[in-house]
């Protein structure tokens, strides 16, 4: 049963349940699955009356709040396409995906209103912008409330499940980001999987701690937990301590996180005397699961991650079982459904186990195509139709998977992918910069930090912080070097191409 069906389905059968908690300072507010489909219904007529139909992207940069989980199901209720973009991207890059996507409609927070409305020429593409205060809950509620439910409550579910739902952007090692189509058929695939895999129950209370405009904190998270007539506990934002005490307190059974996060639970005073007995599953992905991290989460918490491993144009690919071994270093065996197969990075012919190769995969889940490029759609996929990860790694003969590194250069911050491409497109924008490459270098809290090493033109006065506020206006913060190294030159290959891993091997280890 497509997603959106079985949610609705979820919302008559759970009518009474509480769907969705939102924790502020000054409260809580409590959504019952009846009332999360009423205000997705007022939220529909909402968007048909802007003019939404099928196939048409709606961009959503919105804080973490409960409009936004309206506005995202209803769009895609609707036939047409969620496209949730990153709350933190300044104006400038926000333009580039509604171009890109040529989205019809903007939903914008309201402190963003001063730096579109200063764009020269006004928002791209977009046919309008709407701007809401998406930290009052009221607010929404008083916007949605002329519109009536019964005018969508008709509409039929979107069945096709090769129907675009979804558009996630990810970077290349080349360009620009392109926007990955994810379909009803593969979200559902998805969350039919994680269903079995991690053992889904209607009891569970998820403690949702990431961000929403990312596979991880809305589909794996957010998804998964409607899906299974859970109930989700949202944190506007992750503060250690405060995840600690309302997992205790709201009896929270299921989190999802990456390691940066686990890192900081762990990193709390006293963390063990939290009592997480209740809680009976937390999964760690996005990025890898240093070993010592592993233990130590074990040694404070008395739990064991699951670490599984996904990726936007997937969804979730390999987990570590619910029950049985979960292996330190592995990110555990295929999901049902998907198939991974180890392959030469040259010649793509099958490795046998335990050779370390690409990792490719095939299945259900996997993402239709990047949203207008045919070519770098054709470029992603082997001939027989394998997707090709980018990244490399081993299956054991009892069929886990170890991760060993990636094929492409990509940085990953916190749980969030930097592709140096994009970055550099920007420092390439400085009129004092005459080359640069960016790395990422490994760090204890973050996984790996960007870093620039930047070429000054001859006689600029350029320095760091010149590079650094610079990029502050073109990107979103996790993408800002956090460390910038101005040199005479780059290393080069005889063809040309600068040589990332001597960069890595001269400025990482030097700090
Ligand atoms: C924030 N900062 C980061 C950063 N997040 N810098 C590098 N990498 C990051 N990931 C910046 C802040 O802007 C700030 O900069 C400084 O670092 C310190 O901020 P902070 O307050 O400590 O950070 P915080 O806001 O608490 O965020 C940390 C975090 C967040 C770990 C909670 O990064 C996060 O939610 N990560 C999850 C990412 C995620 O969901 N990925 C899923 C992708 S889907 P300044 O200059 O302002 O001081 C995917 C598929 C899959 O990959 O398989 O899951």
């Amino acid at each position: 049963m497509i997603f959106l069906q079985r949610l609705r389905t979820n919302c008559d059968q759970y009518a009474a349940k509480t769907a969705l908690e939102f924790v502020r300072d000054d409260g809580v507010t409590v959504v019952t699955y009846r009332q999360l489909e009423d205000n997705v219904l007022r939220t529909m007529a909402y968007l048909r009356a802007k003019g939404v139909a099928e196939g048409d992207r709606v961009a959503i940069q919105l804080p973490k709040c409960l409009p936004f989980v309206y506005l995202h199901l209803a769009v895609m209720r609707l036939g047409a396409i969620s496209l949730p973009l990153n709350s933190g991207y300044p104006a400038h890059e926000l333009c580039y995906f509604l171009q890109d996507a040529a989205a019809r409609l903007l939903l914008a927070d309201t402190e963003m209103r001063p730096s579109l409305l200063a764009l020269p020429g006004g928002v791209p593409a977009v046919e309008e912008t709407v701007f809401l205060d998406a930290r009052s809950d009221e607010g929404f509620a008083a916007l949605i409330a002329g519109y009536d439910p019964a005018e969508c409550a008709g509409l039929p579910v979107p069945q096709d499940p090769t129907t675009t739902c979804l558009m996630i952007y990810t970077s290349g090692t080349t360009g620009r980001p392109k926007g990955a189509e994810l379909t009803h058929g593969n979200l559902t695939a998805n969350l039919d999987a994680l269903h079995t895999a991690w053992g889904w129950q209607p009891s569970d209370v998820l403690l949702h701690v990431l961000p929403l405009f990312h596979v991880h904190g809305l589909i794996v998270a957010l998804h998964g937990a409607l899906h299974a007539g859970a109930t989700v506990c949202f944190l506007p934002r992750f503060e250690p301590e405060r995840a600690l005490a309302t997992l205790c307190a709201r009896r929270c059974t299921v989190l999802m996180a990456v390691p940066t996060i686990h890192r900081r639970l762990v990193g709390v005073a006293d963390a063990s005397r939290y009592d997480l007995g209740h809680v009976r599953l937390i999964t760690s992905g996005s990025d890898r699961l240093p070993d010592d991290l592993f233990a130590r989460f074990q040694a404070t918490f008395g739990h064991t991650l699951l670490e599984r491993y996904g990726m936007s144009e997937t969804g979730m690919l390999i987990s570590n079982p619910l029950e049985g071994e979960r292996r330190v270093g592995s990110v555990g065996r295929p999901l049902p459904g998907v198939e991974v197969r180890i392959v030469h990075p040259e010649t793509e012919a099958p490795l046998p186990d335990n050779e370390v190769g690409a990792v490719q995969v095939r299945g259900p889940n996997v993402f239709k195509g990047y949203w207008r490029q045919p070519q770098k759609t054709a470029e992603a996929f082997t001939p027989d139709g394998w997707f090709r990860t980018g990244d490399m790694g081993l299956r054991e003969p009892d069929g886990y998977i170890t991760l060993k590194g990636r094929l492409r250069d990509l940085i990953i911050s916190g749980g969030y992918n930097v592709y140096p491409s994009e970055v550099e497109l920007v420092l390439a924008q400085h009129p004092a910069v005459q080359a640069s490459a960016v790395i990422g270098c490994p760090d204890d809290e973050w996984g790996e930090v960007v870093v620039a090493v930047v070429v000054p033109r001859p006689q600029a006065a350029l320095t760091g912080e010149d590079i650094i506020s610079h990029c502050r206006g073109y990107l979103v913060n996790y993408k800002i070097p956090r460390r910038v190294i101005l040199v005479a030159d780059l290393p080069r290959n005889s063809l040309g191409k600068v040589q990332r891993a001597r960069l890595q091997q001269e400025w990482c280890e030097r700090r």
